[in-house]
């Protein structure tokens, strides 16, 4: 019953303190009305507010554009959402506009409770290049500094959950595993994008790179 359940939780072994959960981009703009709607995207915040509380360790990301931002099909006339178009760090898919800095799109969602998230992290902040990775941005030479940061904290495992799959998740895992760190994505608690063939891509890549995949209840079983 309700009780049990709920004293089962409490009594779910914790996660080590070396490990910690990255929740990439779980704001309104990837949600269905958001700027970027992933499908289901709101479907993984209750999955991540019950296994937030098995770690003491959490960083939130948010994608963070400027409204002049590069990957927003909006700002090169004649082109259309989803076109690719080429920059001068390599090919770039051009999104709607979505989570605009400071506007409500942008907000993380209102019921994601992850209270103690000691990092909200803001990516893709400029102008001229884009940054699905929650490490390195998409000209692969300016680093975010997170990778750093976790080191510092004597973290060596992450745990992945968040929007999207195919492109923040994946990026961040792949960038995590490059800065040595032992990566999970938990697939229950992330929805994908898949823009041809982009999540089957994802996951091949994801694998080959010796990123682990688990479910949320896996987890909470301990
Ligand atoms: C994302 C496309 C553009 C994501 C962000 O969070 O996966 N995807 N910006
Ligand atoms: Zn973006």
């Amino acid at each position: 019953g309700r009780f049990s359940r709920a004293f089962s939780i409490s009594k779910a072994m914790p996660i080590s303190s070396d490990c910690a959960l990255l929740v990439i981009d779980a704001q309104n703009g990837f949600m269905p009305g958001g700027g970027l709607p992933v499908a289901q995207g709101d479907a993984i915040v209750p999955v991540i507010n019950r296994m937030a509380p098995l770690f003491e360790n959490a960083v939130l990301t948010q994608d963070w554009h400027p409204a002049s931002h590069v990957s927003f099909a909006a700002n090169h006339p004649g082109r259309q959402p989803f076109d690719v178009i080429e920059l001068p760090y390599g090919p770039q898919v051009l999104w709607p506009t979505h989570c605009v800095q400071g506007t409500p799109d942008a907000a993380l969602h209102p019921q994601l409770h992850v209270p103690q998230a000691q990092l909200i992290l803001r990516k893709g902040c400029r102008p001229q290049v884009d940054s699905y990775s929650a490490f390195t941005e998409a000209d692969r030479a300016a680093t975010t500094g997170l990778a750093a940061w976790l080191h510092a904290r004597g973290i060596r495992h992450l745990y992945l959950c968040g929007l999207a799959t195919d492109y923040c998740v994946a990026w961040s895992a792949l960038d995590a595993r490059a800065a040595g760190f032992a990566v999970t994505v938990v697939e229950d608690a992330c929805r994908a994008i898949d823009l041809n063939g982009s999540l089957a891509r994802a996951w091949a890549d994801m694998k080959a790179a010796g990123v682990q995949r688990a479910s949320s209840q896996s987890l909470l079983a301990g």
